[in-house]
């Protein structure tokens, strides 16, 4: 047999898979569809780190293939966003320009690793004829009421000179840029997620997606069930949002946020200029400051009654309090809340303790009892002071950016269209046009962004594209009178709200995506990406499909059914790999040298998939080795196998499908390894050729040589159970830490099983009581008495 030659043997079937469109979606078979998370194409192109999914994935996807599925796998581009601006900005280069280029690298690096991406099915977020479809999309929701345009305080980066999501918001910083996070009060179109919260959080019940992705998606949401309490004061009431109504008596001041709206109705006269210096100074702080900082605020002047125990309160003002969280208002009781404890030991405020280990203390008739939110709030409603509520913590979502690389949002101002709603003349006018005076809808899809030459943000907030003056000045759709464009863009994960949708008929003009195909493809069956995305992207697109499903677009509701996400490959030494701090490893470089197969199958061995992981350069070596090693079988046929290496087969191929279907990638290759340490000594062509289809999801090119070319059609490899024998383990049994016997058990065994077979074995060392097992499974287990 010849040497291993990866380059030869890569280019040669890397050939033959796009001459023979080996990998379109138009086998038969039962559909299943393989998302990747699609990428950014940046100017840096690939790092190692970055094709962990798209192995993972792609393993998935030929597994499927060779158990019968007709298997889409497709790939894209999530183009918008702002490092192509950014680079317009510095380089006068065209984003649109940019974007080509780098998609174009993206697209070689990937076919050097012998991903088996429908090439046929690409998408590109920036091009006309997807984003049609995505201000399709938002006009759906504007029409529908989803959207509206609000003027209020946003989170603001002042580096990216644009508003931000809550959820673009991480501890206060950009997400981008890690910028600290002001305020800014702007015109923006905000989207109505809110009204999905119940659904949002009851759909992930039967989503087979991590755990911990789901407890981040509900804790964002964060449904709360407490009351709404009426507190008098002066002739004015200020309502709080509370879920402790069993502390009622201990409420010892009420505090307004800053911004509250009877802020400045119960400000005495004396009070007025202080606290006005107060509410001006909120101004500028961002949330994560209002609440991490220590405790401020202004007594107003005025007093509440507390409606329990009818005593007077102070209220107060403090930046502790949020304006857009319950009413903007709470009811304070420092023995029992910490922000409010903070505050009263400030403020030298009573603290009254009514609650000890559980039991309802210093509250009238409520004393002695234990677990009394209901009964309170039922007291609540008969004295008609307050009444059961839920809260949730989730806010509507502010969508406008005030970028240039983005997609326009396709509506128009039209002064005599507000005029004629605001007179009462809706007939003929959307709920969103109705909500929003003036706001028109522009159906003509899609709406192209113009050629700009200076894309730079601006400080005051007004968006490049207002610089576009003849793109601006248009004409009302419905009226044909002067209107002005809205000039604010879409953000980057409007795009990729529903790219998946778009994949199964990425070609159709006519339609987002034709009925029957969406009803064959979708929804996604395995999704694989990055738990970075817990709650944007992945909360994002769940309620773009709500809404879909609601327009009868979409029979479904859930885009994703089974999720699993990656982990980070890390730099040597730990640290993340980035450009700028220069310990980037190239892919390009490690599979010219090494072969794009040794680089997948590394990728997929070096660790459990889900977690992170250091790239070592060592192992790569090993993994060279291994697929040398394979190559090597085919001088090592022999006439009969031993039975020794049937049984290994048949066990490798039962490992190598278990873990396949359980993400295990990195078990499944090192009992691959195992086998071939035994096939060394001899194998049969069938044999080798089974072991081949098991190991062709990893290294795909060699396999495919040494198999033939139809390797992905010859089916996924049975194994017999008569070989299959049950593992055993030897456990090191022991009395109060004295080893008493070893005995051997079915691996696996847990603690029950283990003790019933022992403990007759060792009857005479457990004549005193056993206090403590501990059991180590497949190890150890030892008696304390
Ligand atoms: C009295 C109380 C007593 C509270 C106690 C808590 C503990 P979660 O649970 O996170 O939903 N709150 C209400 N509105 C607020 C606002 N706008 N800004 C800041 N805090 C606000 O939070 C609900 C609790 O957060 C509410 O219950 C209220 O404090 C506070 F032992 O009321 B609680
Ligand atoms: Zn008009």
């Amino acid at each position: 047999m010849k040497e291993y030659n990866h380059k030869e043997i890569e280019i040669k079937i890397q050939s033959y898979w796009k001459e023979n469109k080996s990998f379109e979606s138009d086998k038969k078979g039962k559909e299943f569809f393989v998302l990747d998370m699609f990428p950014y194409p940046s100017g840096d192109g690939l790092h190692v780190g970055h094709p962990r999914g798209y192995v993972g994935s792609d393993v998935i996807s030929q597994y499927m293939r060779m158990k019968g599925f007709n298997v889409l796998h497709p790939m894209g581009w999530d183009a918008f966003g702002l490092p192509a601006e950014n680079y317009a900005i510095k380089t006068g280069v065209n984003p649109k320009i940019t974007t080509t280029k780098n998609v174009a690298r993206f697209k070689q690096q990937m076919d050097l690793i012998g991903l088996s991406y429908d090439w046929s099915k690409e998408i590109n977020t920036t091009d006309p004829e997807y984003y049609k479809w995505t201000q399709w999309i938002f006009l759906k929701l504007f029409n529908r009421g989803l959207a509206y345009i609000k003027e209020s305080p946003i989170n603001w980066c002042p580096s990216c000179k644009t508003g931000l999501a809550n959820e673009e918001v991480i501890a206060g910083k950009c997400e981008r840029c890690d910028t600290e996070v002001t305020k800014k009060n702007i015109a923006q179109w905000v989207l109505r997620i809110t009204e999905y919260s119940d659904r949002l959080l009851d759909g992930l019940d039967k989503l087979d997606w991590p755990e911990k992705i789901k407890q981040m998606q509900r804790n964002w949401i964060g449904k709360s069930v407490g009351a709404d309490i009426d507190f008098k004061a002066n002739d004015k009431v200020i309502k709080v949002y509370t879920t402790r109504p069993d502390t009622i008596f201990g409420v010892t001041f009420v505090v307004l946020s800053p911004e509250h709206e009877l802020v400045s109705k119960l400000t005495t006269e004396d009070k007025k200029d202080e606290v006005d210096k107060y509410v001006e100074e909120t101004k500028n702080k961002s949330d994560i400051e209002r609440q991490t900082k220590s405790k401020t605020g202004v007594f107003i002047g005025s007093y509440a009654i507390n409606p329990a125990n009818k005593k007077e309160i102070p209220i107060y003002i403090a930046d502790y309090v949020l304006p857009h969280y319950g009413y903007g208002a709470i009811m304070a009781v420092p023995a029992h809340d910490e922000r409010d404890e903070e505050f009263a030991k400030e403020f030298n405020l009573e603290i009254v303790s009514v609650i000890e280990n559980s039991i309802v203390i210093n509250s009238e008739q409520f004393n002695g009892k234990e677990n009394a939110i209901s009964e309170f709030i039922k007291w609540f409603e008969k004295e008609k002071f307050g009444k059961q509520a839920i809260n949730y913590k989730l806010r509507d979502w502010i969508f406008s950016r005030q970028r240039y690389w983005g997609e326009p949002i396709p509506l128009v101002f039209c002064e005599s269209c507000k005029e004629k709603i605001e007179s009462g003349d809706i007939k003929g006018f959307s709920k969103g046009e109705i909500d929003n005076p003036g706001w028109i809808a522009d159906e003509k899809l899609p709406l192209e962004l113009p050629e700009l030459e200076d894309f730079k943000p601006t400080d005051d907030g007004n968006p490049p594209l207002a610089k576009a003056e003849d793109w601006v000045n248009t004409t009302c759709p419905k009226c044909g009178g002067l209107a002005r464009r809205e000039t604010n863009t879409m953000p980057q994960w409007a795009g990729s709200c529903w790219y998946f949708l778009r994949y199964i008929d990425n070609k159709n003009s006519k339609n987002i995506a034709d009925k029957k195909l969406i009803k064959k493809w979708l929804p996604v069956d395995y999704y694989i990406g990055g738990a970075e995305h817990a709650v944007l992207h992945l909360l994002y697109s769940r309620f773009w499909t709500m809404v879909l499903h609601d327009e009868k677009v979409l029979p479904f509701d859930e885009p994703f059914l089974k999720l699993r996400t990656i982990g980070l490959i890390l730099a040597e030494g730990g640290e993340k790999m980035s450009k700028s701090k220069g310990n980037v490893v190239n892919p390009d470089d490690v599979i010219e040298q090494y072969g794009a197969d040794t680089f997948r199958t590394y990728e997929m061995f070096m660790g459990p998939f889900d977690q992170p992981i250091v790239w070592d350069i060592n192992g790569i070596v090993g993994v060279r080795r291994f697929i040398e090693r394979v190559w090597k079988l085919q001088d090592k046929i022999i006439d009969k196998d031993s039975n020794e290496l049937v049984i290994k087969l048949h066990q490798t191929i039962k490992k190598v499908t278990e873990d396949i279907e359980e993400q295990k990638f990195n078990t499944a290759v090192a009992v691959m390894m195992e086998f071939v340490n035994l096939a060394e000594k001899g194998i049969t062509k069938e044999s080798l050729r089974n072991f081949i289809r098991i190991l062709f999801p990893f290294a795909p090119h060699m396999s495919q040589e040494i198999y033939g070319d139809d390797i992905v059609d010859s089916g996924w490899p049975k194994y017999d159970v008569r070989f299959i024998v049950q593992d055993k383990a030897s456990i090191i049994v022991q009395v109060n830490g004295k080893v008493r016997a070893n005995i051997e058990v079915d691996r696996g065994s847990t603690e029950a099983e283990v003790k019933k077979i022992v403990e007759p074995q060792i009857s005479k060392y457990l004549e005193k009581e056993i206090k403590k097992v501990i059991f180590v499974q497949d190890k150890l287990i030892n008696f304390v008495t």
